[in-house]
C-alpha cells in the first residue's frame, strides 16, 4: 500500500508522542509507526518527573490540561547523608520554577489519548519499520503491518523517535555522525516495588553506596542502587536488595513490598552529533542517553520534540528552513548541558559516599561540594536551577 504524508515519527514515546501532538495542534499532517502494542506502550515504567519547562511546553501548545491535569508539583527532595536527613527546597530555590510529578507511564497514556482524541494516526505493532532515501528530497518509510502487509509512505521529513536501538539512527551511513560516549565507572540496579512512595525523592549517600528511592504513583517506588559495572542482576535477591536499602538510606524501617521489576542500568552517556542527516532528525534517546542521575532522559526528549515541532511548522507552514536548519545545534546545547549536570550530581552523589570508587581524597572533595549546597545561595540556586 503506498500513501504519503508531511511527516512520518519513527516510535512512540516521550519524544514521539510529543512531536506527534505539536504537529497534529500546527496542522502538520503526521502519523506515527510503533514496534509495539498499546498496551506494551502504556506500561513501560521509567522516569517520574517533567521539568518545568516540559511543562511550560504542553501548556503553551494547549496541552497542560490533559496533559498535566491532577499532577503535582514536585519540590523537595532530601538528601540523606550517613543517615542523616537534609531538605533542599528545589522549587523555592529556583524562583518557582517546580517540576510536575508525572510517571513516564501515565505521561505516554495521556499523549496518547490526546493524539487520538485529535484525530491522530498512530499505528501500533508496525513491524520491520525502515526509512528509505533520506539523503534526497524524497523519502520514504516502509513498514509490515500484523496482516502481514508492506505499507509504503512517501513523506518530507523522517523523525526517528526509536530510542537508543532504535532503526533511525542505524540507518545514517556510518562517519555521517560523530558520536561520544562515557562509561561512569559505575553501575546501578534499579528496582521498582509496589511499596510507599517516600514524601520527597530521596538521594542516600553511605560508604556502602550510594541509594535512592523516587515516587512512581501512589502506592510504588522506584529504588536504584549503586553497584559493580556489569553486575549480575541474579546475585540480587529481594533480601539483599532490602538489606542494602535500610543500610544506605539509613532507615531500620523502610517499608518493602513486592518487588514487579529488576534491572541492571549501564550507567553510559551517548550523544550524536549532528542530530539530522539529510531529511531525518534524531530525537530523544535516539540522538543522546544520558544516565538517570538528575532525572534528565525523558526531558530531554520532550525539549528536542519542541523544537523540532516548531522546525516543522516554520519550515512546512512559513516556508521558514532556518529553525529546522537549527534543530541539532539548538538541541545539542541543552544536551550537553544536561549531560555536564548529571555527570556531576553523579560523581558528587557516589564519590561522597564510596570511598573506594575515587579515593578518600575526593570523597573530602565531594563532600564539600555537596556542603557548599546547603552554605552557600549562589551554590544553592545554580544546581536548583539546573534541577528545575
Ligand atoms: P523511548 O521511550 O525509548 O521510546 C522509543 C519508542 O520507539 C519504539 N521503537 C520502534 N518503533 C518502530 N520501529 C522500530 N524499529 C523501533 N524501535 C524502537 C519503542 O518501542 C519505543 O516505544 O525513547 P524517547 O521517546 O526518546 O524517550 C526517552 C525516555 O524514555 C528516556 O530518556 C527515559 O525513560 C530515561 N529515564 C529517565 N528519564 C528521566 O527523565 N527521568 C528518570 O527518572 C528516568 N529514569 C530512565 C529512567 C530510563 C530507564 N531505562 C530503563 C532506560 C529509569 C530507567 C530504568
Amino acid at each position: 500500500m503506498r500513501e504519503s504524508i508531511e511527516v512520518v515519527i519513527i516510535g512512540s514515546g516521550p519524544a514521539g508522542l510529543t512531536l506527534a501532538n505539536l504537529l497534529q495542534r500546527a496542522g502538520v499532517g503526521c502519523v506515527v509507526l510503533e514496534r509495539q502494542s498499546r498496551t506494551y506502550v502504556e506500561q513501560r515504567q521509567r522516569a517520574g518527573v517533567l521539568e518545568h519547562d516540559g511543562a511550560r511546553l504542553f501548556e503553551e501548545w494547549g496541552l497542560g490540561e490533559s496533559v498535566l491535569a491532577g499532577t503535582t508539583a514536585g519540590g523537595m527532595l532530601e538528601i540523606r547523608l550517613d543517615g542523616q536527613p537534609r531538605f533542599f527546597d528545589v522549587a523555592a530555590l529556583a524562583g518557582g520554577r517546580a517540576g510536575r510529578i508525572v510517571p513516564q507511564q501515565v505521561l505516554v497514556g495521556r499523549l496518547i489519548e490526546a493524539f487520538l482524541a485529535g484525530g491522530g494516526d498512530l499505528r501500533f505493532e508496525a513491524a520491520e519499520v525502515t526509512p528509505h532515501g533520506l539523503d534526497g528530497s524524497a523519502p520514504t518509510v516502509t513498514y509490515r503491518d500484523t496482516a502481514g502487509v508492506v505499507h509504503e509512505i512517501a513523506c518530507a521529513y523522517v523523525a526517528g523517535c526509536d530510542g537508543f536501538h532504535g532503526v533511525s539512527r542505524a540507518s545514517v551511513p556510518e562517519g555521517a555522525l560523530t558520536t561520544y560516549t562515557y562509561e561512569h565507572g559505575y553501575g546501578w540496579l534499579t528496582v521498582l516495588a509496589d511499596a510507599p512512595a517516600p514524601y520527597h525523592p530521596l538521594f542516600g549517600i553511605h560508604p556502602a553506596g550510594f541509594a535512592a528511592q523516587f515516587a512512581r504513583g501512589p502506592g510504588a517506588s522506584r529504588f536504584y542502587l549503586e553497584c559493580a559495572p556489569g553486575a549480575d542482576v541474579g546475585e540480587w535477591g529481594d533480601e539483599r536488595i532490602w538489606e542494602q536499602l535500610r543500610l544506605r538510606l539509613g532507615d531500620a524501617g523502610l517499608p518493602t513490598g513486592p518487588i514487579t521489576e529488576k534491572l541492571f542500568v549501564e550507567m553510559r552517556c551517548f550523544v550524536a552529533d549532528p542530530m539530522r542527516y539529510g531529511r531525518l532528525f534524531l530525537v530523544g534517546d535516539a540522538a543522546h542517553i544520558i544516565t538517570p542521575m538528575g532525572g534528565k532522559g525523558m526531558n530531554l526528549a520532550i525539549a528536542d520534540a519542541g523544537v523540532l515541532a516548531r522546525g516543522l511548522r516554520a519550515a512546512l507552514r512559513e516556508g521558514d528552513e532556518r529553525p529546522l536548519a537549527a534543530y541539532s545545534e539548538t538541541c545539542l546545547k541543552r544536551v550537553w548541558d544536561h549531560q555536564e549536570f548529571s555527570r556531576w550530581m553523579g560523581e558528587m552523589m557516589h564519590e561522597a559516599g564510596n570511598a573506594t570508587l575515587a579515593g578518600p581524597f575526593r570523597r573530602q572533595l565531594a563532600r564539600a561540594r555537596l556542603e557548599r549546597l546547603f552554605s552557600s545561595d549562589a551554590a544553592a540556586r545554580a544546581f536548583a536551577d539546573l534541577m528545575a
